[in-house]
């Protein structure tokens, strides 16, 4: 099938789409878009289920759906790692927007098929390694009460990491969230801590998000400082996160001249800088990021708005001066060996993106290489 023409392919099947409407004969359509992973349903002798990305429904880069959200333990197809969608975008400060996010970001990976996904860098194909990954869909969240969704949140992190892995070689399965805004990293980092301990955080963002509740949400109520501004700060404050975590890609203005860096470093981060860049190198950043966490697990989350608007427009608080998606896609990749167990790529706004749908494919590749890290390190729960 790879050897085709791909146009020729998806002619083939609307052609025998047509056929045999035509001639009145029931057409059985696979219930899930797959590019390998579906039996072949053939009508008149052509195939109608296999050969296009863009046939059926749109799962991240064409991967199994599976339910994990509902049925018993026995009922559900098991797996190692899990996509999982976080429609969310109430706790933002300025452009609402990424509780289109995961669907945007599924979009983005139409033209990823896991059957032919070989990077052309390592030569290797994240799909077809040890680890059975699915798209688990998105968690049901109440855009009218944040502390409701982050509730609902932390519940289904908690049953889609519960189940039984398929593989010995993880035991539990480990997610990749598509935010939403990035207070969803808060439940994340919950159930990662419940399951791993304290985490190391990588936080590639343009802003620091570290900011206290009484800063950022004017302490109007305790409500409006749980937001995407300050889900890090309290990540610290549960006694989720370690001292030996690292921002990457700072260039937003802060609050406070001093307060807010200096609460920053009491959450346990440092800092690499935007324009540390055009100094290190993507090796020197690379290496700052590994030597800060060490052996710890580590948590990843990308706030896409660490990219320059020229490269990721679709983001609700976009800062001009930062990183191409070459030299994040290279940073990420780069990361390969850490512990990591479990990741994100957050603030997703499809609705300002272009028509070129520049950063939904960002956004999409992103996810590819976070998942290519776990693939990469297995890590057993403790
Ligand atoms: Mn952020």
């Amino acid at each position: 099938m790879k050897a085709i023409d791909m146009d020729f392919v998806l002619a083939s099947s609307l052609l025998a789409t047509f056929v045999s409407l035509a001639q009145g004969r029931e057409i059985i359509f696979p219930p899930i878009s797959g590019f390998s992973q579906q039996p072949i349903y053939e009508q008149g002798g052509i195939d109608v289920s296999t050969g296009s990305a863009f046939a059926g429904l749109t799962t991240y880069a064409n991967l199994p759906y599976v339910h994990c959200l509902a049925g018993k333990e026995e009922e559900i197809e098991k797996y190692d790692i899990a996509i999982l969608g976080a429609p969310f975008d109430t706790g933002v400060t300025a452009r609402p927007g990424a509780r289109f996010g995961p669907g945007g970001i599924r979009r983005g990976s139409r033209r990823i098929s896991p059957e032919s996904a070989y990077d052309i860098e390592s030569g290797e194909n994240v799909f077809l390694q040890w680890a059975e990954i699915v798209d688990c869909g998105d968690a049901p969240l109440t855009f009218l009460d944040n502390t409701i969704a982050l509730k609902q949140l932390d519940k289904a992190h908690e049953i889609v990491s519960g189940r039984t892995a398929k593989s010995s070689r993880s035991g539990t399965p480990r997610i990749v969230t598509l935010g939403g805004d990035h207070t969803t990293t808060l439940p994340a980092l919950r159930s990662v801590y419940k399951k791993w301990g304290k985490v190391s955080v990588i936080h590639f963002d343009s802003h620091i998000d570290t900011w206290d509740p009484s800063v950022l949400g004017g302490g109007v109520s305790h409500y409006a400082g749980v937001n995407h501004g300050t889900f890090l700060h309290i990540a610290h404050e549960e006694g989720l996160i370690r001292n030996t975590s690292i921002h990457a890609g700072i260039r937003a203005p802060v609050v406070r001249p001093k307060g807010d860096r200096k609460n920053d470093i009491r959450c346990g981060f440092e800092i690499v800088k935007a324009r540390d860049i055009d100094r290190l190198g993507v090796a020197g950043v690379i290496a700052r990021l590994t030597d800060r966490v060490g052996e710890s697990p580590v948590y990843i989350s990308v706030d896409i708005d660490v990219l320059d608007p020229a490269f990721a427009p679709a983001t609700g608080t976009a800062e001009v001066g930062g990183w191409t998606t070459r030299e994040l896609l290279s940073i990420l990749d780069g990361l390969a060996g850490l512990k990591v167990v479990g990741a994100d790529i957050v603030e997703v706004a499809p609705v300002y993106d272009s028509a070129g749908e520049i950063t939904v494919l960002a956004a999409a590749e992103v996810a590819h290489s976070l998942l290519g890290l776990l693939v990469r390190t297995p890590v057993k729960a403790p």
